[in-house]
């Protein structure tokens, strides 16, 4: 590490850390539907406050996905249950760290026992514009991850606590949430950060392994089938690949076992616009991924088309329609963008 990479965070790491010294009823939570960064985050801050012997409750709004329940840790996290002792909890609690999201809206269910507590909140994140009324925030738009955020904090502040059980999370959360390192705010101050958290017994191949070598053989037939579909239109800015029910039906695939097709669309030379329509089981509806590169904003015609998202990565679902018509809707958006705007892609 060079001694100025984390430097930047040092006073919002400090008051942070006031906080969570003085606090002895702390709670960590995180957004609904958690992905890498929200729980290596949480468990990474987590197992760190435990080696500190704190023990913070670990409180999410919904359940850790199962390719993450390899990460230390894991079995302390508790999924919120309105009927149980949380809210009270929640209530009792002198501090609220919030991991990897910067509006309460984002705790689901979980958003009105917090708003009601009368614990000090502190933000952890990187989402832009955050909300106001956190006592302490660590936030920069310009980090790749929450993660790497909560490793800063624990290199300024907790650097004896850096051990396996938490380097391990804050890599996943980082690793993930960079795109495995190739999104655009990765920078070499991430690699400094993430060579320091190998260093402390991060293990990067078991953790591709744990995180992206789990196809199952049906998920790789469905894949081939879907790859079959490929149709480039726009000349040659945009591949569309779709998915109808029945195709699904026969490999007994659900929308889960799609995540993530959509990326070989961008795999392609000069293709800047990436689509997957996937017809939606027991529904007359098509469910429309939308990525891209550069300055392609997919996010205005998920908006078109009822949905939404950010600039690079967007959907919608649109009803009562049929695969080719959904197709046919989309590509005339798209094409409609790409010639309205000066893109650089
Ligand atoms: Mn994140």
């Amino acid at each position: 590490m060079f001694p100025d990479d984390v430097q930047q965070y040092a006073h919002a790491a400090r008051a942070i850390a006031e906080l969570l010294d003085q606090s002895k009823h702390l709670v960590l939570t995180t957004h609904v539907r958690p992905d890498g960064d929200a729980i290596g985050s949480l468990l990474g801050l987590g197992n760190a406050l435990a080696v500190r012997g704190k023990r913070p409750l670990l409180l999410v709004p919904s359940p850790v996905p199962p390719f993450l329940r390899f990460l230390p840790g894991v079995q302390g996290i508790e999924v919120y249950d309105p009927s149980s002792q949380h809210n009270r909890a929640l209530g009792a609690a002198d501090a609220i760290v919030c991991l990897d999201f910067n509006t309460l809206a984002r705790l689901d269910q979980m958003e009105s026992p917090v708003r009601g507590s009368t614990a000090l909140r502190i933000l952890i994140d990187h989402h832009l514009d955050p909300e106001t009324g956190f006592a302490a925030a660590l936030h920069d738009a310009n980090a790749t991850s929450t993660a790497e955020l909560v490793s800063a904090l624990v290199l300024l502040e907790y650097p004896e606590a850096l051990t396996p059980d938490v380097a391990a999370p804050l890599y996943t959360g980082i690793l993930t949430d960079s795109g495995n390192f190739r999104f655009p705010r990765v920078s070499a101050r991430t690699h400094r950060i993430v060579a320091t958290l190998i260093e402390h017994g991060a293990d990067p191949v078991s953790i591709y392994d744990a995180i992206f070598n789990t196809n199952t053989p049906a998920r790789i037939r469905l894949l081939g089938e879907v790859l079959r579909t490929l149709d480039i239109a726009c000349q040659g800015r945009c591949a569309v690949l779709s998915l109808s029910q029945e195709q699904a039906a026969c490999h007994g695939a659900t929308l889960d076992d799609t995540e993530g097709f959509v990326q070989h669309t961008l795999t392609i030379e000069g293709v800047c616009v990436g689509v997957f329509l996937s017809q939606m089981p027991g529904r007359d509806a098509v469910k429309v991924s939308l990525r891209s590169k550069g300055n392609v904003d997919v996010q205005r015609v998920a908006e078109q088309l009822g949905g939404g998202g950010h600039l690079n990565a967007a959907g919608a679902i649109i009803e009562r329609v049929t695969l080719g018509d959904a197709k046919q809707q989309v590509l005339g958006l798209i094409d409609a963008l790409l010639s309205q705007q000066q893109q650089n892609c």
